[in-house]
């Protein structure tokens, strides 16, 4: 069931794609780096990279997240000549397919490399607190994704403390989506994440899933990336990220019940055909 608010806009404008958010999207993540937390070292070489985000086109990814820097807990910030070596060549590729292409970085440096490259999004893990990348949002027509993280990659799982974490996170995205309009980004290229793994504990995560409701009334659509995240390893006792797909698919579906449009997810086949039953039982049926 695809129980979006009313309130939530269905069109995500990116670029010269204009996304049909009536059905949730999924997000295909292509990490090109050594050490992400769950496919580091998978996609390092540039053809594998390519030939991988292509893959996942065709498994039904209507974004592909192209990430040159991990992010994941505990993690140091990666040189900005690296990180743009890392991800600009695979973005040119994957745009040049005609595909719609999103950037993982913190950095506007690196963001305008790949929009100069070809890709439609900005996925920014650090919700826009960086002027530069503000202003880099308002002189382009690319899509961005506004992320809530509490402080750092690098210090953010230490002891993280909120008082209501639901109303912190939602004031906080709705701040930045405010800063970004007046900064003059339309509001059909916005779209909202509440950053799940970054600064939160397992109840901190869990409590946000329940409450997506909160953020969709925003007036933004909403993404969700829990993808082979802590979280479901504390739950379920799996140790290993790349064996905890059932699970990441689990709260994928469940993010779309509760009005996620949009999934970010390294298990895009399996994604896909989970949506596919839903919408199925539905009656809504998914195009392939
Ligand atoms: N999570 C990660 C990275 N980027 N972007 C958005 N919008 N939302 C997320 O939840 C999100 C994100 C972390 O996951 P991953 O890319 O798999 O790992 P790493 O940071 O180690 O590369």
């Amino acid at each position: 069931m695809q129980r979006q608010s009313a309130e939530q806009p269905l069109l995500w404008r990116c670029g010269p794609f204009a996304l049909d958010l009536s059905r949730a999207a999924v997000m295909g993540i292509l990490n090109v780096t050594p050490d992400s937390f769950s496919d580091g070292g998978a996609h390092c070489d540039v053809d594998d990279a390519v030939a991988a985000g292509v893959r996942m086109a065709a498994d039904g990814a209507a974004i592909i997240d192209v990430g040159g820097e991990s992010t994941r807990p505990g993690s140091d910030a990666v040189a900005l000549d690296v990180e743009f070596a890392r991800v600009v060549p695979v973005v040119a590729a994957l745009a040049g397919r005609g595909l719609c292409v999103s950037v993982d970085t913190r950095h506007a440096a690196v963001a305008e490399g790949a929009l100069a490259a070809g890709a439609a999004i900005v996925n920014d893990v650090s919700g826009f607190r960086d002027p530069d990348m503000v202003r880099l949002a308002a002189r382009t027509d690319a899509g961005l994704v506004v992320m809530h993280m509490l402080g750092e990659p690098k210090t953010m799982q230490t002891e993280p403390v909120y008082d209501d974490v639901v109303a912190e996170v939602s004031a906080y995205l709705a701040g930045q989506a405010a800063a970004l309009r007046a900064a003059g980004v339309e509001a059909e290229r916005i779209v909202l994440d509440p950053g799940i793994g970054f600064g939160k504990t397992t109840a901190h995560n869990l409590e946000l899933l329940r409450s997506l409701d909160v953020l969709t009334a925003l007036g933004y659509p909403v993404l969700v990336g829990a993808s082979r995240k802590r979280f479901i390893g504390e739950i379920t006792g799996v140790t290993e990220p790349r064996d905890r797909m059932a699970g990441s698919v689990a709260v994928a579906l469940d993010a779309v019940l509760r009005g996620a449009r949009v999934v970010r997810v390294h298990d895009v086949a399996e994604t896909v055909q989970a949506l596919a039953l839903q919408e199925a039982i539905e009656g809504e049926g998914r195009a392939r």
